[in-house]
């Protein structure tokens, strides 16, 4: 597929999201405002393999950074919420939770601090998300930030 050609191409300018605003399943409910459709979503992985020694799983912490269309947030007539974009735990195809992750939901927000571990369950260190294009607006991207344990990293 064309986004994984570009995957580690620092000339080009990232993955390109399809605005999933079709209709996929035939259902007369756009996809976006759908749980669960016939479209695939642009997968991601998040891998923290590398600081899993440090990571202390009752204190972890992960927040993403990203132009979040919060799906529990649609209008009337199913309006999207503003924002470019969300991830999910699961693909479209799969039947999702419109709820936050932190709530028990399979929506990852932005810019709100997480307890790891409703993410990296069962000592998983590497997970795929999935990425539906909301908004066709140009995205700054997403950043994620993890904090292993409390204090990290250790003074000298
Ligand atoms: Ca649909």
């Amino acid at each position: 597929m064309e986004e994984r050609s570009i995957r580690n191409d620092p000339d080009k300018p990232g993955r390109l999201v399809a605005v999933d605003n079709g209709d996929s399943d035939h259902d007369g409910m756009a996809d976006y405002a759908d749980m669960k459709h016939l479209n695939k979503f642009v997968r991601m992985e998040l891998d923290i393999s590398k600081v899993a020694m440090a990571m202390d799983r009752n204190q972890a912490k992960v927040r993403f950074e990203y132009s979040g269309s919060d799906p529990l947030k649609m209008g009337p007539d199913n309006v999207p919420a503003a924002g470019v974009m969300r991830i999910w735990t699961k693909d479209g195809v799969v039947e999702r939770d419109r709820r936050s992750v932190a709530d028990g939901g399979d929506y990852v927000p932005g810019g709100v601090d997480m307890a790891a571990e409703r993410l990296f369950r069962d000592g998983a260190v590497n997970i795929p998300l999935h990425i539906e294009g909301i908004s066709p607006e140009y995205s700054s991207g997403i950043k994620v930030y993890f904090l292993p344990r409390v204090g990290y990293p250790a003074p000298e």
